[in-house]
């Protein structure tokens, strides 16, 4: 059994509806997913959603609802998002179910009687908004605490702790040793100064069940519920577990898994996260592991946040971007273009409704969607849709954006493997104006340069299908059909040139990203 390329988002809150943010995480994982599939690789691609918490279990409240029931009606959401998005994911995990529940129990029981966790007086200050304790070093110059944290209250509570303290060293010489340990270099570097220049202090995982019900139980004190991250993170090891992964099921034994299912998938190749949760994934996940005897994930990939117009994405000023709303009125793969597009996985984001339409106009309608349509167009009108005999004058240029895209995408650059795709769909666009094959048409002489200039053409077209298959996946089904051709271009292979044989018929033109002048 062949280790599969594992890759992860972040699962996220169930409370309130998808944005912006979340949208885009997912779609820059299940553009690296199908792009593994599409280079050979076998994927698993796993999302999902975190589902336990107080503020969960007080947005259930507020509605009269259990926290089940609450849960059960956002995650039909969350699903049918997923679907909108076209992910190709190949499980999606909810943490309230019975085969997560199960491993983070067995990861805590395994780490108790490892010694690394005790349990101690907490006296101090905590934010109930945050569901997190601050200390003197959260307090702002003037002595109160950030209102992001809501009102900080006084609070003496016994509770749950994991040691973290003797765990610096080894991970400062982890993540010098394993330079793409966390990508891009510039958070790995954050993360290394963090760990240089602080004492890591003990990480509470617990909240008194009297307090907090909607979590699950410690397996050693019925008494408590595992707080957030220890719940939350273990899911990356747990869907493993329900599908028999042995380096999962080998150190934390599962009884819910179908054994002749058995996948072979941790460690993971690639958590794909955001930057607000770097702490977590980089600090204490790497250290959890370790204390459970596992294996650590080969790269943590952590991506950028949006604004729109500059400002911060919130609900409550009504500056968001409805993702559903985008894809409804421009369809899935002009949101998908804009964002991988417009954001390098690292940096942050811009959104404007304005650079969304230039893009959309620009690169989809009159690039790539004029470049096929005329295409093709030309091919059906002056040689009854049969493609001519081969001829090689694109080739170099094909070869070129297909070497240079195989190479980005190995290394998740999505943002330049698209402008190297792009290159060609400029240069194939160039090509109809300097061979004007409208003109060559209209002289008998010219039949055979006629012919060559759509073999040219029509086989780009193909190679720019597969190309664009991560990315932009309705649309390289759409050009193959137009081509038709069978199947679908999801074989990275496939973009050698001269894969469109003499004598193939084509389908029908039909633009791909109709102009839109309002
Ligand atoms: O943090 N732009 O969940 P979450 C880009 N449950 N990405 C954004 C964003 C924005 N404006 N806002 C949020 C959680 N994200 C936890 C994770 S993982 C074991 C547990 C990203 O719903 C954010 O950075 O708050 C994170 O990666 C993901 O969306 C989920 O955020």
């Amino acid at each position: 059994m062949n280790k599969r390329f594992y890759i992860t988002t972040a699962i996220d809150y169930v409370n309130g509806q998808p944005h912006l943010g979340h949208a885009y995480e997912k779609v820059v994982t299940d553009v690296i997913a199908r792009s593994r599939r599409s280079l050979g690789e076998e994927v698993f691609f796993l999302t999902g959603l975190d589902e336990h918490g107080q503020k969960v279990q007080q947005a259930a409240q507020a509605e009269g609802k259990s926290p089940q029931v609450y849960c059960d009606q956002l995650a039909a959401d969350w699903q049918a998002f997923a679907k909108k998005l076209e992910l190709t994911n190949d499980d999606f995990v909810r943490t309230t179910q019975a085969r997560h529940k199960e491993i983070v129990q067995a990861g805590l029981a395994k780490v108790f009687s490892a010694g690394q966790i005790y349990k101690r007086t907490y006296e101090g200050f905590y934010s109930t908004r945050e569901e997190t304790f601050l200390t003197d070093k959260d307090r702002l110059p003037d002595g109160t605490f950030d209102p992001s944290y809501g009102e900080v209250i006084k609070l003496k509570e016994e509770n749950y702790f994991f040691k973290l303290g003797e765990q610096q060293q080894w991970l400062i010489e982890y993540l010098e040793k394993n330079p793409s340990f966390v990508q891009p270099d510039y958070r790995r570097n954050e993360v290394l100064g963090f760990l240089k220049n602080n004492t890591l202090e003990d990480l509470c995982i617990s909240r008194p069940a009297a307090r907090l019900n909607w979590g699950i139980p410690l397996p050693f004190d019925k008494d408590y519920v595992t707080y957030v991250w220890f719940d939350a993170l273990v899911n990356y090891i747990s869907i493993p577990a329900s599908h028999g992964d042995a380096t999962v099921t080998g150190v934390l034994h599962s009884t819910l898994h179908t054994p002749h299912s058995a996948l072979s998938l941790w460690p993971a190749n690639i958590h794909v996260i955001g930057k607000d949760i770097v702490k977590f994934h980089a600090v204490y996940w790497p250290i959890m592991l370790k204390a459970m005897g596992l294996p650590l994930p080969k790269q943590i990939l952590v991506h950028g946040w949006w604004q729109k117009d500059g400002a911060k994405i919130s609900k409550s000023t009504g500056n968001i971007v409805d993702p559903v709303a985008v894809i409804d009125e421009w369809g899935l793969d002009a949101f998908r273009f804009y964002v991988l597009r417009e954001l390098d996985i690292g940096p942050d984001g811009n959104w404007t409704d304005a650079g969304f339409k230039s893009r959309y106009q620009a690169e989809l309608a009159n690039g790539l969607g004029n470049l096929i349509n005329r295409s093709l167009s030309m091919l059906k009108r002056y040689r009854g849709g049969v493609v001519p005999a081969r001829h090689d004058e694109l080739a170099a240029n094909a070869a070129k954006a297909a070497d240079e895209t195989r190479a980005l995408l190995k290394q998740n650059q999505l943002q330049s493997a698209l402008q190297s795709i792009w290159g060609l769909v400029t240069r194939a666009n160039q090509y109809v104006d300097q061979t004007a094959p409208f003109k060559l048409a209209k002289d008998p002489v010219q039949a055979e340069r006629l012919d060559e200039v759509l073999y040219n053409l029509t086989e780009t077209c193909r190679v720019l299908a597969v190309l664009l298959q991560p990315f932009l996946p309705g649309t390289a089904v759409k050009i193959y059909a137009q081509l038709g051709l069978a199947g679908a271009p999801d074989k990275f292979s496939d973009a050698s040139w001269g894969g469109l044989p003499a004598r193939h018929k084509i389908g029908d033109p039909a633009p791909l990203f109709p102009r839109k002048d309002a």
